[in-house]
């Protein structure tokens, strides 16, 4: 295993637009990555495996819902602590990042914004210290762009109601103990509810053969007449918003995230061009490198900013889901390119798990897919700027 050498870079001086407790929050996460992470991540990958055993530490740091309060067992942090914790976890791997994601915005959030005070004793504390695992169900398999034409059901049986349907590509799906599923009423509207490992006709296949992150276990949810307790219903929410606003804070997440694997790839890069030496100098004295590294840290610059003023807004809850959606799209399109560079710069040993690139490049092909792929973030950035949509 290659040692982790990782420095953060910090063009614009941006440190100075963080608190001492932002930083310290920062550091320690870094420091969990280096020493949890780092270390294991290339094999848990090689064998596309979900190193289970780093779940305790990841809340630790705070990672699994970092803006829930603290009386529901959250970390009580700002949005800003809330981006920079998914920053060095995906720095370390974006599957990681994933399931922590998952874990904070898709299954912690939607308990604490939409559920009973009762679900939200039951459930917060134990996801919040990693002793529960939960996954979030919304795609299926013939409606991931389009979540409203689900098929997935709930039919109301006096006690409880009775679930019909399938989930896909659900990240956390096969190590999870509840599911927030999303699934229609017989009125046609959609309805959030827990779904717990163990309920009759309950099952979550593992779907095998990803080339991209590969370290998050990746599933399917099928629910076969499942018997869904009412007090396991959201009381809070009905409609498309409700999962659409879980995508809100996952997707802010994921902004920061990406330039995780993006400052990685970089620092990997800066450092092996000015080792590597060809035709007698280093390659990082050829013109041809020194612009793919110094387009690299402006989008970088570009991206870290953007974060950080899309964390202002957040913390005065001012933040649009088109704002949000901007800087998803951005930063990981941004992210992917600067892999593919970073890729090039490395020649042949950038293929190789010596190095993170591949790694990283694959796990963002990913990244820039699910949350909204990049090509709906642009719709809807042009429905926001027109007052137009172009979705149908
Ligand atoms: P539309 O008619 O525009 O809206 C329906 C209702 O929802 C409201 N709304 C939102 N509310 C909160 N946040 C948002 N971002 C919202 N966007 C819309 C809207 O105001 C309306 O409310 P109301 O009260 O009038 O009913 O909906 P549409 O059917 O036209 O769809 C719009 C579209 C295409 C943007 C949306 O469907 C979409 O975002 N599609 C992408 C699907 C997606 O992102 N799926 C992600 C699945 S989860 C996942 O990938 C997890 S990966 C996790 C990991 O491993 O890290
Ligand atoms: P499609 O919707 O079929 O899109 C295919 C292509 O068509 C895309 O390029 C898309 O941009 C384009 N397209 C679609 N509609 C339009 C349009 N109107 N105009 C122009 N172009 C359009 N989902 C969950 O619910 N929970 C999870 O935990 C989860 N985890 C995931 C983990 C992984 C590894 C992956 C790959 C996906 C995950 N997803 C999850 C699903 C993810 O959100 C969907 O893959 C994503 O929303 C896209 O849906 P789709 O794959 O069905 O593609």
């Amino acid at each position: 295993m290659a040692t982790d050498n990782y420095q953060g870079h910090d063009y614009y001086l941006i440190d100075e637009l963080l608190t001492d407790e932002h930083k310290l929050i920062r550091d320690t996460a870094r420091t969990f990555v280096k020493k949890s992470i780092s270390p294991i991540i290339e094999e848990a990958c090689q064998k596309s495996e979900f190193p289970k055993q780093i779940v305790k530490g990841l809340a630790e740091i705070g990672a699994f819902g970092p803006t829930i309060p603290q009386e529901y067992g959250g970390a009580g942090l700002d949005y800003i602590s809330y981006g920079i914790i998914m920053q060095e976890i995906e720095r370390g791997d974006s599957g990681i990042r994933s399931m922590a994601s998952v874990q904070g915005s898709l299954v912690m959030y939607p308990i604490y914004a939409f559920g009973s005070e009762e679900q939200k004793r039951k459930w917060l504390p134990s996801l919040a210290a990693g002793e529960k695992i939960g996954c979030f169900g919304l795609t299926e398999p013939d409606h991931g762009s389009n979540p409203n034409g689900m098929v997935s059901n709930i039919k109301d049986k006096g006690t409880y109601y009775l679930l019909n349907g399938a989930k896909m590509w659900i990240s956390n799906s096969p190590i999870a103990d509840i599911a927030v599923v999303w699934a229609k009423d017989e009125e046609g509207v959609i309805r959030g509810m827990i779904v717990e490992r163990g309920m009759e006709g309950f099952t979550t296949p593992e779907t095998h053969g990803k080339w991209s992150l590969r370290a998050s276990a990746t599933g399917e949810l099928v629910f076969d007449n499942v018997k869904i307790p009412k007090e396991n219903v959201f009381p809070g929410v009905k409609g498309l918003k409700g999962p659409l606003s879980c995508l809100n804070m996952a997707r802010y997440g994921i902004s920061w995230g990406s330039v995780g694997p993006a400052l990685d790839c970089y620092d990997s890069a800066l450092r092996y061009s000015k080792q590597r030496i060809q035709f007698g100098k280093p390659i990082a004295s050829f013109q041809l490198t020194q612009k793919k590294l110094a387009e690299m840290i402006t989008e970088i610059t570009k991206a870290q900013l953007l974060c950080w003023r899309l964390g202002v807004l957040m913390n005065d809850k001012r933040a649009t889901p088109a704002q949000i959606s901007m800087a998803k799209r951005n930063n990981v399109n941004m992210a992917l390119q600067i892999a593919r560079e970073a890729r090039q710069i490395h020649g042949g040993m950038g293929i190789t798990g010596e190095y993170p690139i591949m790694r990283h490049m694959m796990n963002l092909e990913s990244v820039i897919t699910y949350e909204g792929t990049h090509d709906i973030h642009l719709l809807i950035t042009g429905m926001d700027v027109t007052g137009i949509s172009a979705f149908e």
